[in-house]
């Protein structure tokens, strides 16, 4: 008999997950398949979870009906960090004459020899990689690699799934998006009626503005929400902020929602092009009761940067820059700082890039704008080598 294991967070469960389990029944050739919404997963620890009841309900919608397979609350019901090494134990155990597979996507083949003994997994279950698009070649590497660590291979899933995942369904959620067919029907009633992911007044927000501003201000949640987590910031902050980031970009300063509205004169004239930073957080505040200094800021500063900025104000900034559909010049250099380096020195060089960009256009500086980048610019002594901008 053999038995696959698909273990993860499920937070939520989405389409491509149903999708890999029927192509992994298929390929491995099982006669059953448990689904195991994590605890805790290791990897994700400080990380807030939906609560455990609704992520296995999710489940059980989502796969209810699919021949040989059952969600398993086994990890759930366990509490604690949901180790892989203690649920193959398990699992041998409760199955003794069962050839054990665990489902892992090719990141996590990446990540497996640093999981809590890997050894240890591999003496009772034989790891199942799902292969997306990568190259033959590229398997075969992997493959001697695994081998050399291991002394077993892995088994292989082919299978080209989409481009989904469960953060981009948490965003779209908040927006007020449809989340047909990312998400099976049921699982996207569930999410609506349950209110999961909500962002309070959202979608009312990216309301004021146009559709493709719409669509940028969502691949900026995206973009933030992927990396909130990395730099101690909790997603739900991010995705509020990105999401409201530009809510004042389309409206006429006539618009009820400026009603009261005053630029702040602290750092003299503001050009046109920031002042919808301001309008933004006032909009926010007033008309969609956003609270969160934190995340108002990151509104209010997104433009122009600013001394100081805390770690959400740097994430928006920078999201806003590098969302997937951002082209120009420099933003492949920028992604790589982001990714390789860390919030400072892509910011310092973002700001840099702006301001040259600004001299370049003839376009008015704001003071902040320079402050910021005089701030972050590490190398104080040196001359500003982008030239005179005053
Ligand atoms: O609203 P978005 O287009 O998504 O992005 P954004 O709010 O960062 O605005 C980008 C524009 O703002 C870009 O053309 C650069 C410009 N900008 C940034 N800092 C300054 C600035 N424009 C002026 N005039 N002065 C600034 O200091
Ligand atoms: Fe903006
Ligand atoms: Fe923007």
């Amino acid at each position: 008999m053999k038995i696959g294991i698909f273990g993860g967070s499920f937070d939520p469960v989405h389409s491509e997950h149903v999708n890999l389990v029927k192509e992994g029944m298929e390929s491995l050739g099982l006669d059953k398949l448990f689904v195991m919404p994590a605890f805790q997963p290791p990897h994700k620890q400080g990380k807030r979870l939906t609560p455990d009841d609704k992520r296995l309900q999710m489940c059980a919608l989502a796969f209810e009906g699919i021949n040989g397979v059952e969600v398993s609350d086994y990890e759930i019901a366990q509490k604690g960090t949901s180790y892989t090494y203690l649920t193959c134990r398990y699992f041998k155990e409760r199955f003794p004459a069962a050839e054990l597979f665990w489902l892992v996507g090719t990141d996590m083949l990446r990540d497996f020899p640093t999981w809590k003994n890997p050894e240890d997994i591999l003496q009772n279950a034989t790891l199942a990689v799902c292969a997306r698009n990568e190259k033959e070649e590229w398997i075969e590497a992997e493959q001697e690699k695994f081998f050399k660590r291991f002394g077993k291979k892995f088994a292989v899933i082919r299978y080209n799934g989409k481009n989904v995942s469960s953060t981009k369904i948490r965003v779209w959620a908040g927006a007020g998006m449809d989340l047909t067919p990312l998400v099976p029907e049921k699982v996207a009633a569930y999410i609506q009626k349950n209110g999961l992911y909500e962002i309070p007044f959202a979608s009312q927000a990216l309301g004021l503005e146009k559709e493709n501003r719409r669509a940028h201000s969502v691949r900026v949640a995206i973009f933030a929400a992927e990396n909130a987590q990395r730099f101690g910031i909790a997603e739900n902050k991010a995705i509020t902020a990105a999401l409201f980031h530009d809510c004042a970009k389309n409206l006429e300063s006539s618009a009820k929602e400026l009603d009261g509205f005053e630029p702040p004169l602290a750092w003299g004239e503001i050009p046109q092009e920031v002042l919808h930073q301001f309008q933004g957080a006032y909009v926010a505040e007033k008309s969609f009761f956003v609270q969160d200094e934190d995340v108002l800021n990151a509104i209010r500063y997104h433009t122009s940067g600013r001394p100081n900025m805390s770690a959400l104000e740097k994430l928006i900034f920078l999201a806003d820059m590098l969302e997937e559909e951002r082209r120009y010049d420099v933003v492949d250099i920028l992604r790589g700082l982001f990714f390789e380096k860390g919030l400072d020195e892509c910011l310092e060089r973002a700001l840099l890039e702006t301001l040259l960009f600004l001299e370049k256009k003839g376009g008015e500086i704001y003071p902040l704008t320079k402050q910021a980048y005089e701030f972050y610019r590490k190398n104080k002594a040196e001359e500003v080598y982008y030239g005179n901008y005053e």
